[in-house]
């Protein structure tokens, strides 16, 4: 084989394994025993600026424990556009689930019940750098329409029922767009401090 190829095969060979879904691991159930992307996993994040990551909603029935809520938890190292969409698989549309977003102190960013196709969620925000939390539920368990705490994401009604619903398996995609470096500067503020260093 001609050197050029040997090279070509090597650099095949080191190129990691993008395509991968990051696979639930219960239990996730709390923003404390969130399912967190390995390094491998954010490494390949951050390389490919999305992920997918795939698990099982389980429903809850009268008098059992609660119904299933899904944690997963990733960092970003820039500012950016970061986009997340839910979907039934296989292809599915049964259930009616709804997704939050909280930031690394447990403070609420954003939620979303229907805006994706069917009665699934999806949403787009504006991030700085830093560690994010993204939890899945069945409608029901937490407010869409306004801020929750990560606690309201239960598993139960506004009855403090178990919220009884069907099982369903669902891919979650989240995909990131980095903003340029003068962009980033405005969006941290960080103009001004670049021009007070100038004077000195
Ligand atoms: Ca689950
Ligand atoms: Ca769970
Ligand atoms: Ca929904």
């Amino acid at each position: 084989m001609p050197r050029t190829l040997f090279a070509i095969a090597g650099m095949l060979i080191a190129v990691p394994a993008f395509a991968a879904p990051v696979l639930e691991v219960e239990t996730n159930n709390t923003f404390a025993t969130a399912n967190v992307l390995t390094a491998a996993e954010q490494a390949a994040f951050a390389g490919a600026n999305a992920f997918v990551f795939d698990g099982v909603l389980t429903g809850g029935v009268v008098g059992g424990p609660p119904a299933d809520v899904d944690w997963v938890s990733f960092t970003i190292t820039s500012p950016g556009y970061l986009t997340a969409a839910l979907y039934g698989i296989p292809n599915s549309l049964v259930g009616d689930t709804i997704m939050g977003l909280f930031d690394s102190s447990g403070t609420w960013i954003t939620a979303d019940d229907d805006s994706n196709i069917g009665l699934w969620p999806s949403f787009e925000t504006i991030l700085n750098a830093g560690t994010y939390y993204i939890v899945i539920g069945h409608f029901g368990d937490a407010a869409t329409s306004g801020a929750s705490q990560p606690g309201d994401w239960d598993g139960l009604n506004a009855n403090g029922a178990p919220i009884t619903a069907s099982s369903l398996q669902y891919k979650l995609v989240v995909g990131f767009n980095a903003i340029p470096t003068p962009g980033a500067a405005a969006l941290l503020g960080l103009g001004g401090l670049a021009m007070a260093r100038r004077r000195r």
